[in-house]
């Protein structure tokens, strides 16, 4: 059996996200921007793509809604952006966001240091969440930006986004959320709360790779940071992704449709898979689940290295990860397990689960014996299992 359980890195393409795009790579394949039938064929088909992408998020027709090539991009677009335009200036000289930002935050951030930007890096508490109250401490009269998840890719914690917006519209602070791991998980209506700029990338969804989004409040949008045509308003040059853009629309409108399925019936499905793993003796949770999407499970088994755990999955045909697919490579221990302080040897133990609405009872029966078999041939050769304290309290969600 094959189980897809890394739905945080990427989704299937939903089928009839992939029908609707069909057509534009050997029909309708022509430029928008041209003066012809075969760009006029692709206009109506745009509007409607961009319409669904505006309705999925709530977004009302003055702001912008500006398609990217993902959400690498349009993170990395806000933080230089708002440096070019505060920082650059000499207006402003602060930003700030979370110490478990997606690596296109973090790194951009670094960069902008070197560049003599100062960056204050929120922690998070022991369940792996920002705190709103501590962000006010840190907001200085110099600072232009404060971008923090909406929901954390590794272990799926809500970041409290509504309190952190409100802070920023009393202080006068622009509000960046990075919604990537948000949209069809939680309901997303930038309407409902205080936010400036809210990134999106299809391929989380069940749309195509290569295509994203950034919404921006009317009155903020940024300098570009593509420059070139007049695409895009002239806000993001390059010729349109005509498929990947009606393939992002049709992704959002059944995104939203199935919201409902994914809060109620893949919840319990995760639940019940998570219930069963916190049965094995010494395995941890970090986040509650009730603070988290309803997708995703951190686990850690203490004794066995992520990368084991994932060797075991892998040859069961199983795919899971050890966190973001970003930083897979560097066998680093986990970015949310550092931060929270956890002991050195259940850093390395993490393990991501993450559903999608193809996930089914089957799979996940099929994955918890696979798992179990693992935990029993890995802790059999680990030393450092066989030499952990007995009872020892790790300070996270615990296993019997
Ligand atoms: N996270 C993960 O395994 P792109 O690929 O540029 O569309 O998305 C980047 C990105 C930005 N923000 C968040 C919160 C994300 O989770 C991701 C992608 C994957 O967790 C791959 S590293």
């Amino acid at each position: 059996m094959k189980v897809y359980l890394d739905n945080n890195a990427t989704t299937i393409v939903d089928p009839y996200v992939f029908e609707e795009m069909e057509p534009f790579f050997v029909q309708k394949y022509g430029n928008p921007n041209s003066l012809h039938g075969f760009a006029s064929a692709t206009h109506e088909p745009l509007k409607i793509a961009m319409e669904k992408i505006y309705a999925g998020i709530n977004a009302p027709k003055e702001d912008s809604v500006v398609i990217t090539s993902c959400a690498t991009e349009s993170n990395n677009w806000v933080l230089k952006s708002v440096y070019f335009e505060y920082i650059l200036t000499g207006r402003k000289n602060h930003i700030i966001i979370s110490e478990v930002e997606h690596p296109s935050v973090i790194a951009t951030a670094k960069y902008l240091e070197t560049l003599g930007c100062k960056v204050t890096y929120l922690p998070i508490n022991h369940e792996g969440i920002i705190e709103a109250r501590t962000l006010k401490d840190f907001i200085t009269n110099k600072t232009a930006l404060v971008s923090i998840m909406w929901v954390n890719n590794e272990t799926g914690a809500l970041f409290p986004v509504r309190e952190i917006g409100d802070i920023c519209a009393q202080k006068g602070v622009l509000f960046h959320t990075d919604a990537v791991q948000a949209i069809g998980k939680t309901p997303v209506d930038v309407q409902s709360f205080n936010v400036d700029y809210l990134t999106m990338s299809a391929h989380k969804f069940h749309g195509p790779k290569g295509v994203g989004a950034l919404y921006m409040k009317k009155g903020r949008e940024l300098t570009p940071l593509m420059h070139g045509g007049s695409q895009m308003g002239g806000l993001r040059s390059g010729t349109l992704n005509v498929a990947g853009i009606v393939g992002m629309g049709k992704a959002m409108e059944q995104a939203v449709d199935a919201l409902g399925f994914e809060m109620s019936d893949i919840k319990d499905l995760r639940d019940r898979f998570e219930d069963e793993l916190l049965k094995i003796p010494d395995t941890f949770v970090v986040t509650p689940r009730e603070k988290r999407v309803p997708n995703t499970i951190l686990i850690s088994f203490r004794g066995i290295e992520g990368e084991a755990m994932l060797w075991d999955l892998n040859r069961a045909g199983i795919a899971a990860s050890t966190g973001s697919a970003c930083a897979s490579e560097d066998l680093q221990s986990n970015p949310v397990m550092e931060a929270i302080g956890a002991e050195a040897d259940l850093a390395h133990t993490a393990i991501r689960f993450s559903l999608s609405r193809y996930t089914t009872k089957e799979e996940i029966d099929y994955t918890i014996l696979v798992v179990l078999e693992a935990v029993k041939r890995l802790r059999g050769i680990s030393s450092s299992y066989a030499y952990a304290p007995e009872g020892h309290d790790s300070g996270l969600t615990k296993g019997h």
